[in-house]
């Protein structure tokens, strides 16, 4: 069974004008096997049927495989060529749909490679290959640029579109002529090869293969076993032996032969070694008994071919009707068929017997009288409409992936504002403002104690208490929500927001009688001033509380528990959360000289060579630097990178034109460009059919978390459906399958940067230490991070191919930057001790 695709709404209403050809519109429909009568269809069709030379090219001949794939199609292009010159094709592009009846894998309407050829056909060197590209190329090599292969179907799928276009909806097709094959809808939630999970599929049965595993051993006969013995293919195809055409004359003539032996035919006109078919034709004088007897012997090898058909027909018909969980079903099949026409006992055998195995269905046949092209003509029809689209997407969605060139650039971008960010005359124009952080070490596992840490700036404002000990590190912790008004209320408000958590924590651990040293992880761009104090340089992130930039936030935190009289608390060192990430990792590993958060906002800190820190004195050792990377690209360095969507978003932000990394990579942004790439794609109609979403409208309604269940693996396309009708999106399959790819190409794009952001971290770390390579472990917190189904991969993965001397561990840190804070607390308060 191979799916085939599904089909589109309007084929299903069968749009007659595409199908009419209007407005002088034309497909070419190439039906390599199809008899001469297919040119009276609409549009163009042609199949003047292929000469058995092409058929068998490469049996037997000298020449080597690969040419013989090259003739077959060259061979076909030349006839196109032919049948193009001889008629006057009005349009510049020619869209070209190709019925290829073979079974192939087929992933998409104009990607299918050939499994295995049947009916006499075995040119080398095409199984395993694309037949769109192998016919493609063969027509480019003809000059005939202006045709494109833009679909490729197989011939029961060109019937059933074919006998569904006369105002009957078909959802079968049956063809039995020189072989035999079927193709039905099926409810796609049972196509498990399948993704889509609602609607149907066509699913293309490939029947002629059904006995291959021996299922049929107790039908067929010595007769049968003969001709498979003779056949190209033996013991494949089993069941198309016992149906095609290609095969029930040999049938015949294997009885006749036997009946001959055996004395009860053609007595005395025989020479033993004498082939029987065609009687007088082949010499026999055959006796009036003769003729009946091989007349009952035809009818009967037809009867049971059409009752064989009948057989498979009515497992299909039955299978729907239980997969619609339907008592009855009306159904039309259409049916493309030489026996059919030829031979009048075959279609009352094939209606009867299917009625009689499936009384349940009421299959109405649909003789094709038109073989397949009028139905490739709508495939290559949609096909079109879809390959149009497909560029709409593409062309929209293009600004949003970034070459390796672009990401290297990046890299460099970012190294120079590094340097820039480190030289004190050169500081103030850096966009990475690179800041001191005073740490100049990572912990080296005697840190003792138990400490109070405070953690602000992510999703969650967390309070902690940490005990230190010998066999490691015990935390308790409470999570408090910031809300909105507080965030962008005054900076007093804030802070006393704060202590109020303090104190409703403290009162819950059993610690309001104790002075803990506090570490307190403070995740804004702040001057360090010294490890307990830190000037906030501006606030990120959606916070906006008055009166604080350019204060000392310890020294708020500290007036605030005055206010509240707490006394207290013992405020020892500030971090930023990046800093707090590195510590808090590096207790596990000690490698771990560099933090990184992906989550509301991004950062990233590391450890720096004192002598290249040109804004602090010394000369000596090592410092953490918060790097505050986010603000990469506010000088405009980065300008060529950002996107019209990445425009928008930053407009409505109340920080526009800051934080531009940030807002390209970050939690708090990626669903906005999301959102807004979905409105840019409705615009164009190939989105939810170009309907207005007034909820789509919504600022923010697009939340970064849906990207993260949107793109995990397997997650079936229902589950995106049901997001999107969340947001009052009514999505289509396609819709659903597209909205995927926008969340994907945002994710991948922030992942990348964010590796091209690290590279330059780690490639400078190494040319610090003069070493070819360097290996470092890089501590990770951020929601985003955490979340995500592949950020984690997509950047280990460009971080891989960037800085290639570098063996980075990308160590995901469990608990949080508030026990980096406390450790920093701990190292603080013993160098504070007398
Ligand atoms: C957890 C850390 C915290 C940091 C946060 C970032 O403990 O310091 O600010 O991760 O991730 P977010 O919560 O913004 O997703
Ligand atoms: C802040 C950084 C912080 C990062 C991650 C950014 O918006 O400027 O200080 O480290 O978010 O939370």
């Amino acid at each position: 069974m191979y799916k085939i695709f599904d089909m589109p709404g309007d084929i299903k209403q069968g749009k007659g004008e595409a199908v009419r050809g209007g407005h002088g519109r034309g497909w070419l429909v190439l039906d390599c096997l199809a008899p001469r009568r297919l040119d009276r269809a609409p549009g163009w069709c042609w199949g003047p049927g292929l000469p058995p030379a092409a058929w068998v090219l490469g049996r037997g001949s000298s020449r080597s495989p690969p040419a013989m794939a090259l003739q077959l199609f060259d061979f076909i292009a030349q006839c196109l060529c032919r049948f193009l010159a001889g008629i006057s094709s009005p349009q510049q592009r020619l869209p070209l749909g190709f019925v290829f009846p073979f079974s192939c894998r087929q992933t998409g309407l104009d990607k299918a490679e050939l499994i295995s050829w049947s009916k006499g056909f075995s040119c080398s060197d095409v199984e395993g290959k694309d037949v769109v590209q192998l016919l493609q190329s063969a027509i480019n090599k003809q000059e005939l640029c202006h045709v494109d292969v833009v679909a490729l179907m197989n011939d029961t799928v060109g019937t059933m579109m074919t006998c569904s276009t006369e105002g009957e909806p078909c959802e079968v097709a049956l063809v039995v002529g020189t072989s035999t094959n079927s193709c039905f809808m099926a409810e796609a939630q049972q196509v498990e090869m399948a993704e889509k999970a609602s609607g149907q599929m066509c699913v293309n049965t490939e029947w002629g293969y059904f006995g291959d595993d021996g299922s049929l051993s107790d039908i067929l006969t010595p007769y049968d076993q003969c001709v498979d013995q003779e056949s190209a293919n033996p013991g494949e195809k089993r069941f198309e032996k016992l149906v095609g055409s290609l095969y029930l004359g040999e049938i015949v003539r294997h009885v006749l032969t036997a009946l001959a032996a055996e004395k009860a035919l053609f007595i005395g006109s025989m020479s033993g070694d004498q082939e029987p078919p065609a009687l007088e034709a082949l010499g026999l004088q055959p006796s009036e008994q003769d003729c009946c007897r091989v007349q009952q012997i035809c009818r009967a090898v037809v009867s049971r071919a059409a009752a064989l058909c009948a057989a498979g027909l009515a497992a299909v018909l039955s299978h729907m009707c239980q997969s619609r969980e339907l008592e009855q079903m009306v159904v039309n099949v259409g049916v493309d068929s030489k026996l059919y026409w030829g031979h009048s006992r075959f279609g009352e055998t094939l209606q009867s017997v299917t009625g009689l195995l499936a009384p349940e269905c009421k299959a109405t046949l649909l003789p094709s009288v038109d073989g397949t092209g009028r139905g490739a003509a709508m495939v290559t029809a949609v096909a079109l409409r879809l390959a149009a689209q497909r560029r709409e997407v593409e062309q929209l969605l293009a600004p949003l992936w970034l070459s390796r060139a672009d990401l290297e650039r990046v890299q460099a971008l970012m190294r120079r504002e590094m340097e820039l960010g480190l030289g004190r005359e050169s500081n103030a124009g850096s966009s990475v403002r690179m800041l001191p952080t005073y740490i100049r070490g990572t912990p080296d596992g005697t840190e003792r104690g138990e400490f109070l840490a405070l953690d602000l700036g992510g999703t969650n404002f967390r309070v902690l208490v940490v005990r230190v000990a010998q066999d490691g590190i015990r935390m308790a912790s409470e999570i408090y929500v910031i809300p909105t008004a507080v965030m962008q209320g005054t900076g007093e408000a804030l802070f006393d927001h704060i202590i109020q958590c303090i104190v409703d924590f403290q009162l819950k651990q059993n610690l309001m009688d104790q002075i803990l040293p506090l570490g307190f992880t403070f995740s804004f761009p702040c001057q360090q001033l010294g490890l307990d104090k830190a000037v906030l340089l501006s606030w990120t992130k959606g916070f906006s509380a008055s009166g604080c930039v350019g204060q000392d936030v310890v020294h708020l935190l500290r007036e605030a528990a005055r206010r509240k009289q707490h006394l207290g608390l013992k405020v020892v060192a500030v971090v930023n959360d990046t800093v707090g990430t590195m510590m808090s990792c590096a207790y596990e590993d000690p490698k771990c000289e560099i933090g990184l958060i992906v989550g509301t906002g991004t950062n990233a800190c590391y450890m720096e060579e004192m002598e290249n820190v040109g804004t602090v004195e010394g000369e000596q050792g090592r410092m953490c630097i918060n790097m505050e990377w986010g603000a990469f690209g506010d000088n405009g360095c980065l300008d060529d990178f950002f996107t019209n969507f990445d425009r928008l978003v930053d407009e409505k932000t109340i920080n526009a034109g800051k934080q531009r990394f940030e807002k390209l990579i970050s939690g708090m942004y990626l669903g906005e460009i999301v959102r807004h790439v979905l409105l840019a794609l409705v615009e164009k109609q190939v989105l939810f059919r170009g309907k207005s979403c007034p909820k789509l409208q919504t600022r923010d309604i697009f939340q970064t978390k849906f990207l993260s269940t949107i793109e995990m693996d397997g997650l079936a396309l229902q589950k995106v459906r049901a997001i999107l009708q969340d947001l009052e999106l009514q999505a289509s399959f396609e819709d659903s399958i597209l909205v995927r790819e926008v969340c994907q190409t945002v994710s991948l794009r922030a992942a990348q940067l964010c590796a091209a952001g690290l590279a330059a971290v780690v490639e400078k770390m190494r040319e610090n230490r003069g070493l070819a390579r360097l290996a470092v472990t890089v501590g990770v917190d951020g929601t985003l991070y955490k979340m995500h189904p592949h950020f984690s991969q997509n950047l280990q993965k460009m971080l891989g191919d960037l800085a290639p001397n570098c063996t980075v561990t990308l160590l995901q840190s469990e608990d949080g930057s508030g026990k980096g804070a406390a450790l920093v607390a701990a190292v603080a308060w013993r160098e504070a001790e007398p």
